[in-house]
């Protein structure tokens, strides 16, 4: 099968799997995983950050930073289709007990400006509306098509959003991608926010985990909500150890997941129906339009499983995700039967 539903879907590699045979452990929850510890001071030493907390998912380490930076009743800022927002089962009101405000970015980018989130604030409405308690950003941004988020843009929204007390969560799923993309360190793109969260499992590589990073009073608070939510993993330096390759390791190589998802692209771009914007494709997410083929876009992945090829269908879109197990030969071998299927 050549899996394209996600990044999420890569095997750990023989390198992985062997230094999670040979890994260090101890007890995490007593913080004494020495694989773990390692992990965290890596992290937090590449993004220049004061401390890092190793989680289970991405969405614990989002809803950890939205808990801690938020008070219930709160409101909290995010693009219309931030992973946040649509995917983590409403935990901003289940865990955090505050509202989310979509905001819609106007030019269709996912990314947005700081007029866009300014109009959406609420400071000074104290008895009728809300108060503004966070501003989470997500880069790449999944849902837009692994749209980037660049620096300027991330410390311009942070230096207005502190103006006013507000602090910025970014949810850095796949802030490797974007930092290869714009060949600018992670630390830079995350240097003003408040908090980030990044995926050792998605294009990294890793089974599983994820690290959420900040200063080192919010990391131990997060420690603690990390074992209110269930998320104290005891002799989990196993999964640290994948964890280390795929931080270190992984970003090396991952252009080549980015020239895939432009390869991809072009051939898609050129099919009769679809439509696709081919300059926001920046990274490794490739998201298109099908609205005008003949089949829809559930029809046409029920068709390439046939072909041995999953995607994903979201309405009238199919998303394909390049990664690792993904490789220059399997992206000719999905257009191919993409012309077949959309005639
Ligand atoms: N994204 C998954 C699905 O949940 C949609 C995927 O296949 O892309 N932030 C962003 C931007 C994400 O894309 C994801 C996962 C998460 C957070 C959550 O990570 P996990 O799955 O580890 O909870």
């Amino acid at each position: 099968m050549i899996d394209l539903r996600s990044d999420t879907v890569t095997k750990p590699t023989s390198a992985m799997r062997k230094a999670m045979a040979a890994a260090e452990v101890g007890d995490d929850v007593y913080a004494e995983d020495p694989t773990v510890n390692l992990l965290q001071e890596k992290a937090a030493e590449i993004f220049g950050k004061e401390a890092a907390l190793f989680c289970p998912t991405g969405s614990m380490g989002n809803q950890i930073a939205v808990k801690l930076h938020t008070k219930a009743g709160d409101e909290i800022i995010i693009e219309e289709r931030g992973h946040i927002f649509n995917y983590e089962m409403g935990t901003p009101s289940v865990v955090a007990g505050v509202l989310v405000r979509p905001v819609r970015s106007a030019d269709g980018s996912g990314i947005l400006t700081w007029d866009e989130i300014s109009s959406a604030l609420h400071t000074n409405q104290p008895y009728y509306a809300c108060p503004t308690g966070l501003v989470c950003l997500e880069n790449s941004h999944n849902l837009a098509g692994g749209t980037i988020l660049t620096k300027d843009r991330t410390d311009e929204i942070c230096e207005k959003a502190h103006n006013l007390t507000i602090p910025v969560h970014l949810d850095g799923a796949r802030i490797f991608n974007a930092s290869v993309a714009l060949n600018e360190s992670v630390a830079e793109l995350s240097k003003n926010c408040d908090s980030v969260q990044f995926c050792l499992s998605k294009g990294l590589g890793a089974p599983v985990g994820s690290m959420l990073l900040g200063t080192k009073d919010f990391i131990e608070e997060a420690r603690v909500w990390r074992k209110r939510l269930g998320g104290g993993m005891r002799q989990v330096g196993v999964l640290a150890a994948a964890g280390l390759i795929a931080m270190t390791e992984t970003p090396k190589i991952l252009h080549l997941d980015h020239e895939n998802a432009k390869r991809l692209t072009e051939g898609v771009a050129n099919l009769k129906g679809v439509s696709i914007d081919a300059e926001k494709v920046a990274t490794n997410i490739v998201i298109f339009d099908v609205s005008n083929a003949e089949i829809t876009a559930g029809e046409i992945c029920a068709k390439l499983k046939e072909h041995g090829i999953l995607a994903s269908a979201f309405g009238n879109s199919i998303r394909m995700v390049t990664h690792y197990d993904v490789s220059k030969e399997d992206i000719e071998t999905t257009l191919k039967a993409m012309e077949k299927i959309i005639k």
